[in-house]
């Protein structure tokens, strides 16, 4: 998910470039502004946390893309891509170490597992708007 900063700070394009450019095949993407029931089940695991109500608030201050991204590894190498939670320490050549600096605006999120990939793509989409698809360069990649 590219979150309301990455949004307002015009880098979609630049941060779906990178994706795309790596060889992971976007699957299922929206535009929306997510409502606060949506987004307190999508960061349900940081449920009482002290960050919790600024970080409910913030991802629902406006719209975001929403993605479904897939390809080997892509989980791991998403979050590689990402980079640190708090971009002040996030290495640059990553997301977050090169275009933020602050961890309530970083800019992007990766699910961190199949398990929560498989419970935000379920929250996030349904079964239709996710399209199956062969990438040109597919058959040279894999
Ligand atoms: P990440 O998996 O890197 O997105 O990080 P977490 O799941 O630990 O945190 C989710 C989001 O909560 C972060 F993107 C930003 C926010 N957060 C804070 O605002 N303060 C913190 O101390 C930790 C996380």
């Amino acid at each position: 998910m590219i979150k309301p900063d990455g949004v307002q700070r015009g880098l979609v394009g630049r941060i779906i470039q990178r994706i795309e450019e790596k060889g992971f095949k976007i699957v299922a993407m929206r535009l929306s502004v997510m409502d606060k029931e949506r987004a307190e089940k999508h960061y349900a695991e940081h449920a009482g946390k002290p960050f919790y109500g600024d970080l409910v608030e913030f991802i629902t201050s406006g719209p975001s893309v929403q993605m479904v991204v897939e390809g080997k590894g892509v989980i791991s190498a998403i979050r590689k891509m990402n980079g640190a939670t708090n971009p002040a320490e996030a290495a640059p050549g990553t997301i977050r170490g090169d275009f933020g600096i602050e961890t309530g605006r970083n800019v992007i999120h990766g699910s961190d597992s199949p398990e929560s990939a498989a419970r935000e793509i379920a929250l996030h989409f349904s079964d239709s708007e996710i399209f199956e698809y062969k990438r040109i360069d597919e058959p040279w990649l894999y």
